[in-house]
This record gives C-alpha cells, structure tokens and sequence, in this order.
C-alpha cells in the first residue's frame, strides 16, 4: 500500500499519521496513548517535539497524536480520567430566562444543572453570539457584544478543601470514587455546556466563538479547559499560579532558590484540583514525562492568553515566564506564535483586573471571538522574580522545528 494511502486510511480512521509513518512498516502503529511512561526521568522541561518512543515530531498532524499522547499523560499522573459524552444527556433552553439546563444520565444516576446566559443587546451576528465562559463567574473585563455565561464550576466538583475529595454534581453522577480530580470534572461540564449549545439552535450562541476563563483556582481550571475541550476558541487563565501556566519543575527551583512559591508537594495537601494519584508523583517531578508547558500546548494552535501578577511570590513568576516561553514554541512551530499572549505585571490585587492590561485582552477577543484581523502580539513579563534567576538554556534544551 502507497504512503498516500496511509495517510488517507489513518484520516478517515481521526488517527493522526506520526513522523515513523515514513519508515516502512511503522505507519501501522497510529498513535499510541499510554498514560504513564515507566522509566521516564527528565529534570529539564520534557521536548514538546518528542513522541512518546522518542520519534520526533516534524508535521501538524503529527502534533495532533503529540498532543493526544500528552493528554492521556496528563490524566494518567494528575488529572484522573475524563469521561466523554455520556450516552444519555438531554438539555433544554428558556429564551425568556436565558437559561440552559441540562441532564446527564449514568447508570442509574442523573444530574441536573443550569446556568443562565446574559445576552448583549441588538441583533446577534451571522452564526450567534460569541460566548464567554466564567469559572464561578470569572473576573475580567468582557467587551460589548458578547455573551456571558457563568459556570458554577465549584458545584460540579466541590473545592474547600481535601474533604471536598468526590464531592459534587460530577461524582454525584460518576461515584466519589471516580478518578477525576475536580478540574477535570469541571472540564467535562463545560464540554457538556457546549454539547447542548450545539444542540439547541435557539439559545443563538455561535459554538466556534467561545472562551472560557477564571481565575486563581479556577484560572488553574479554565486553562485544563482550554487544553482538553478543543471547541474552545480562547482560552483565558487569570492569575492562575502554580498548578496552572506554571511548571511543577520551575516552582520547585524557583522555591529552592529561596522564594515562596506553591510546589507541588503543598498544592497535593490544600486541595482537590490534582487526582490522589498525582501525590505519588509529587516528589519525584522528573519522572513526569509533561509539564505544564505541554498543557499549555495543548491548547496549540487556538487563542491562549495568560494573565499573572508579580505581587504575590507564591503564583510562582519565574516558574510562570519559564513554563510559557516554553510553551510558546509550539505556537512558533506551528507558525502561529501570536495565537499565544502572556503578560505578567503587578500593582493590583489577587484577582483585580488590571486596567493597563484591557487593551490587549481585547485584541485577543476581537481576533479569536469578534472576528477582527488584530494583532495580538503580546508576550512580556515584568521581570519580578524575588531574585531567582531564568536562564532559558538550563530548562529549554530544544531545537524549535518549523512543522510542516
Ligand atoms: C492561585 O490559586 C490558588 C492557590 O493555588 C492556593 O494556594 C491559594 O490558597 O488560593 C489561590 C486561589 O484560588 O485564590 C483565590
């Protein structure tokens, strides 16, 4: 059989073809996705450009089984697993009330939630309203014609504390015992928030343009999101910190160089937004075969722009400006580097919106949800790193490819 065949067979199978499907013979493998890699051991920033058997990536498609292989990671070592559409879901919309409810059905048990959609005034686009999605609400400022739905993530999986483990709509449905951490749960209800968008014409909300964000815990949230629903257009994690669009590895540096960052090892022991399967793992970061510049490249090539604050040491800057310069070059492969913005100022509260920062959250909004061709060249830190140092070369030691 001819490559081009191959290749064919493996699109209409949705198996992305990888780099060794040149090799005679080892086009037949498609794409494995494991989701541990037994022997891993990597102090650096594990190679976004690296499949799993170490083969490298060298086409887009090939990042799309990259990319799968670094999801089912991340839910094999921190994340738990995350349900797809159950076979029974059901949902309705009240164009009065603006609210969208939905019910899923899983063995002998059902779930029921609802949220409610604020709507611009005037008439909708061709298409609908573009969306956005708020973690408990979310807190940044959304521009005039676009929708708003807030999410109460915190119900669908309960966030106080370690006791909050299996509490929830989510485990009401899949058992206390599931292994979803609470982000994941999240992630799977705002894919079914979008399953019923998609299903009921009348709620008028355009699915291509959605963003979701949050911030703190549920910018943390807002970015597995992003990475893991593809239908997300944008992608906007707020202030997120460690745990988010930083690096396990780069906290524990940056806390070992003196600062007082969140690692790791204490997010496991605060909270429920990791799987318990991740403790095991939390002492040992090198035998992680990702780190969170990988999910953040999951999100690659659609719309992300991280927003952190340099006031607070234990969001963890250094470990923030290193985890996305690292992600960004797979934006850069893909030839698509301003699709990825970050910015990393202070002089504002936990969560408060810095108003020297509206204009370029607007840019991303006016190119990824209000279909305006602006630039959204943004990527900066202010450099407050409480004296530890970002050398780039002692944690990025890859080439950056040019996919073709
Ligand atoms: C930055 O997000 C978290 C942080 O990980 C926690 O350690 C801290 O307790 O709470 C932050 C948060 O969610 O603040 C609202």
């Amino acid at each position: 059989m001819k490559f081009s065949t191959v290749i064919q067979l493996s699109s209409v199978l949705l198996v992305a073809p990888r780099a060794n499907a040149q090799l005679p013979g080892l086009g037949w493998l498609g794409c494995p996705t494991p989701s541990t890699i037994p022997n891993f051991n990597n102090s650096k920033l594990p190679d976004p450009f690296l499949f799993n058997d170490g083969l490298p990536v060298l086409t887009k498609s090939d990042w799309e089984c990259r990319r799968a292989q670094i999801g089912a990671l991340i839910q094999g070592y921190e994340a738990g697993v995350l349900p797809g559409k159950p076979s029974h879901v059901t949902s309705t919309f009240n164009a009065t009330s603006g609210v969208l409810s939905i019910t899923a059905f899983n063995g002998g048990n059902n779930i029921t939630f609802a949220q409610t959609i604020k709507y611009p005034t005037g008439t909708a686009p061709a298409g609908g309203w573009p969306l956005v999605i708020g973690y408990d609400g979310g807190s940044i400022p959304v521009p005039s014609g676009i929708a708003t739905l807030s999410y109460a993530n915190s119900a669908m999986a309960v966030q106080n504390d370690l006791t909050s483990r299996g509490v929830g709509l989510f485990y009401d449905l899949y058992g206390a015992n599931h292994t979803a951490s609470s982000m994941t749960a999240w992630v799977w209800g705002v894919s079914r928030i979008i399953d019923a968008l998609e299903d009921l014409p009348k709620a008028n909300i355009n699915t291509k343009k959605i963003a979701v964000t949050g911030c703190s815990r549920d910018g943390k949230g807002a970015l597995m999101a992003g990475a893991f629903e593809p239908r997300i257009a944008l992608t906007i994690p707020q202030e997120s910190g460690s745990g988010g669009d930083t690096c396990w590895r780069l906290s524990l540096y940056e806390q070992s160089s003196g600062s007082v960052v969140q690692t790791a090892t204490e997010i496991v022991q605060e909270n429920v937004w990791f799987s318990t399967n991740f403790a095991n793992y939390v002492n040992e970061l090198e035998v992680l075969p990702y780190d969170h510049h990988l999910l953040l490249a999951m999100v690659a090539p659609r719309g992300l722009v991280s927003y952190e604050n340099t006031d607070f040491a234990w969001l963890s800057p250094l470990s923030a400006w290193g985890c996305v310069s690292a992600a960004h070059t797979v934006y850069e492969a893909l030839g698509v580097a301003q699709n990825h913005g970050f910015e990393q100022i202070g002089g504002h509260e936990h969560c408060a919106w810095p108003a020297n920062l509206t204009a370029s959250l607007n840019s991303f909004f006016d190119k990824f949800l209000l279909n305006e061709n602006v630039s959204t060249d943004d990527f900066s830190t202010n450099d407050v790193f409480y004296n530890v140092t970002w050398n780039a070369a002692n944690w990025i030691n890859w080439k950056t490819p040019r996919l073709l």
